[in-house]
């Protein structure tokens, strides 16, 4: 074959068709029985190869294309993307079709295919001579077969794994997508964040949906995604079409927007009658941690306990109702899925959003708070001259001063009761402006009025 002097550029795509892939009628070069002309080197093959190329299956690769003498007529590399094509079906020429056969992603060959299984004795005109022996340069990236499903395989079960995902859960994990080559395509670790999202609902491509199903908490496994599972022959982004995707994930929790809290008590002391209920002024000790174990923060690490008001909103809703019926001594388990926590925001810097929560939590003290929509209480019986008793100048008017005064003085000689956990002074101000119906700053005795006395209940 006589040497050619080709100085111009690669010829474009469409003339790659004309190429590679072969059309009907040029077809019947296959079938001479010559085939043992065809010549495969492999020149690199990967030590892992679970899978190699069979006929029909689809596959992307590089290659650079030159006559014997070096000359280079094609090569996928220019375009800068893969060549992707069913193997064995004839899209190909003959040799590419048998000379691919086998191989192994990231397996390179060199292959001299002859003209009888290439394009004869006519060639491609202005690309391809007459009779030319053809030498490729071949690279194999991805190879999948569209009867491919997802491929599932778990290299770590923690030991422990009460329940698993199922659809409509919700799901935090973080993941390296590569693809069948090794190649990084994206990884959530490089921001430093989980992908978060539903399962099952379509709100991941159908091979994640899939493959995420039945994972435990704390789990890592591989899923490999076939492009009709992925993003298909289109692609997205930086993945190519016809890609199979590799996701290696590690699950960090999960849960389901109908989950409530789990409570788990580990120690109940002998005397356990005196139980939590709304109202009550509590102090605890707790260890807040992730499903993964992550610690979060810790009252025992801070030397001092935490102290709320059960009831008063002053912790999210999955703790509130993770103290209750609770007694002192006790030591129990909470998991609070996030809707009960701190939600899809999280707290910044503290807590991931949409994070399942662990408080491992011991009850110290309960002080007993007051029924219900009260803040002040008597123990005993209530004076029947108490305006004037409150009223310590007789003047007929009683001042913030007189009323705060008088209330504490009740509280230090145990007659009467504050609602425990809240601040003092709140407590009676607002006392005192309930009884000053008209907001000059002075209760009357017209004004005064026995919380009992009303239908709508007030302070005294
Ligand atoms: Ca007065
Ligand atoms: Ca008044």
């Amino acid at each position: 074959m006589a040497p050619r002097a080709r100085g111009r550029r690669p010829p474009p795509p469409p003339l790659l068709l004309l190429l590679l892939w072969v059309t009907g009628q040029a077809a019947p070069v296959a079938g001479l029985g010559l085939d043992a002309e065809l010549q495969v080197e492999r020149r690199s093959v990967p030590d892992e190869c679970p899978r190699t190329v069979r006929s029909g299956d689809f596959v992307r690769y590089h290659y650079v294309g030159t006559f014997p003498d070096g000359q280079k007529f094609d090569s996928s590399y220019d375009r800068d993307s893969t060549f992707n094509v069913f193997v064995g079906k004839g899209q190909l020429i003959a040799g590419m079709d048998q000379a691919l056969v086998g191989m192994c992603v990231n397996e390179r060959r060199f292959v001299k295919i002859p003209p009888k299984l290439a394009y004869g004795s006519e060639g491609v005109s202005g690309v391809i001579p007459p009779d030319s022996v053809l030498h490729f340069d071949v690279l194999l990236m991805d190879i999948w077969n569209s009867d491919d499903q997802v491929q599932v395989h778990t290299y770590f079960k923690p030991p422990s794994c009460p329940r698993t995902i199922q659809v409509s859960d919700f799901v935090r994990y973080h993941y390296n997508g590569t693809f069948l080559d090794g190649t990084l395509f994206d990884s959530s670790y490089s921001r430093n964040r989980t992908f978060d999202t539903y399962i099952g609902q379509g709100y991941v491509i159908a091979g994640m949906d899939e493959g995420l199903l039945g994972v435990c908490i704390g789990e890592k496994r591989r899923i490999v995604v076939p492009p009709h599972l992925g993003y298909g022959e289109e692609g997205r982004g930086n993945i190519p079409g016809s890609a199979v995707l590799v996701f290696d994930i590690h699950v960090i929790d999960f849960h389901n927007p109908s989950d409530s809290i789990s409570i788990t008590s580990h120690y109940k002391p002998p005397d356990c009658s005196v139980l939590s209920k709304k109202g009550d002024y509590l102090k605890y000790h707790y260890n807040a941690s992730l499903l993964d174990g992550t610690l979060l923060d810790s009252t025992w690490n801070l030397g001092k306990t935490y102290n709320i008001v059960l009831g008063s909103g002053q912790v999210v809703l999955g703790m509130d109702m993770g103290l209750r019926e609770m007694c002192v001594g006790e030591k129990r388990t909470v998991i609070i899925p996030p809707h009960l926590g701190y939600g899809e925001a999280g707290v910044d810097g503290e807590v991931p959003g949409s994070a399942v929560l662990v408080f491992d939590i011991e009850l110290l003290e309960l002080v007993a708070g007051l029924p219900e929509g009260y803040m002040f209480i008597w123990n005993g019986e209530v004076s029947p001259n108490l305006f004037e008793e409150i009223d310590k100048d007789g003047n007929g008017e009683v001042l913030l001063e007189e009323f705060s005064e008088y209330i504490h003085a009740q509280v230090a000689s145990g007659k009467g009761k504050l609602a425990p956990g809240f601040d003092a002074e709140m407590i009676v101000k607002n006392m005192f402006t309930n009884q000053d119906r008209n907001g000059d700053g002075k209760v009357t005795a017209e004004e005064f009025k026995l919380k009992d006395q009303e239908a709508k209940h007030d302070e005294l």
